[in-house]
């Protein structure tokens, strides 16, 4: 995908240039949003935007442009593209100056950068489960804020990664909180169970989805942590993102989940997801 985004202009990939101080860079000082593109357009556009000033403000940086002008920036980048189904990256750093801590001044512009790229979706993985391990959550205690700094969910999923499964679901003193790239879910008599969005998660766009897909078809849903034992012990465990939408876990360390095949509810909530894109790209 050829075209890139940097602040207000769109330009080739091989003419992009950001400073070597740049705070991102060398901070980790910034924020991003990650997009799914179904068919050429954007999915839930308005709600990942929404966070990504959210995310921006958490840390006291300004996005410098208005929504408006933001979103039609990225849809002609997703256009010049000619993205199909794919996703669009975009961050946001606070700016490149001399290397110091302190945030630098008002004369220091952010700097906005963003890319596409073609993804499939992972059809085979949503149809037969994936598997997980549960690690320890080290990181910070601001999940809520999709920041560049990764470290810990890089740890977590390259060890998942080394022992075969998809996915680190991690916990603090042995309560659920998220993957280390999406939400974690556990289905047990029908109710559908997951941490509620506070600090210690990221409020997944896809997670605010199912929420209400739930809401409209009549499947309990609650917000409440629950226990690695409740994990291990669940009919049905699922996990969300952008990318892997409604994600079925079928083995979780050494525990084969039910009958080690995606459950009547996951199932349930997979077909309604993909109702949600198709009317989504119609009422476009
Ligand atoms: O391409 C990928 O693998 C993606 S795209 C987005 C994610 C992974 N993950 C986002 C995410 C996350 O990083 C953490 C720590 N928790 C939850 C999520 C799910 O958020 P949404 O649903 O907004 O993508």
């Amino acid at each position: 995908m050829g075209k890139v985004i940097i602040n207000d202009q769109i330009t080739e990939r091989s003419e992009a240039v950001i400073d070597i101080e740049d705070r991102g860079y060398q901070f980790g000082d910034g924020v991003y949003e990650v997009i799914r593109i179904y068919d050429g357009s954007l999915f839930t556009a308005e709600e990942h935007l929404n966070r990504f000033y959210q995310s921006a403000e958490k840390i006291k940086m300004i996005v410098p442009f208005d929504k408006k002008q933001l979103r039609a920036l990225v849809e002609q980048l997703v256009k010049e593209n000619q993205v199909k189904d794919g996703s669009l990256y975009m961050q946001l750093t606070r700016g490149a100056s001399p290397r110091n801590h302190v945030f630098p001044g008002e004369e220091i512009q952010p700097v906005l950068t963003a890319y596409t790229k073609e993804v499939p979706r992972p059809e085979e993985a949503m149809a037969n489960g994936v598997k997980a391990i549960v690690v320890d959550d080290i990181r910070w205690l601001r999940c809520d804020i999709k920041s560049l700094n990764l470290l810990p969910n890089i740890l977590a999923k390259q060890e998942a990664s080394e022992q075969g499964c998809f996915e680190a679901i991690q916990h603090r003193n042995g309560l659920v909180t998220e993957g280390s790239s999406s939400n974690a879910y556990i289905i047990k008599d029908g109710k559908i169970q997951t941490h509620p969005a506070t600090n210690l998660i990221l409020n997944g766009i896809t997670r605010q989805v199912i929420a209400k897909l739930c809401a409209e078809n009549d499947i309990p849903f609650s917000e409440e942590p629950f226990h690695i034992d409740d994990l291990f012990n669940a009919d049905e465990v699922f996990i969300s993102s952008t990318t892997s939408e409604v994600m079925p876990v079928i083995q979780i360390d050494e525990q084969v989940i039910g009958d080690g095949k995606p459950g009547r509810i996951t199932s349930q909530l997979q077909s309604l997801f993909v109702a949600k894109i198709e009317s989504d790209k119609h009422n476009k």
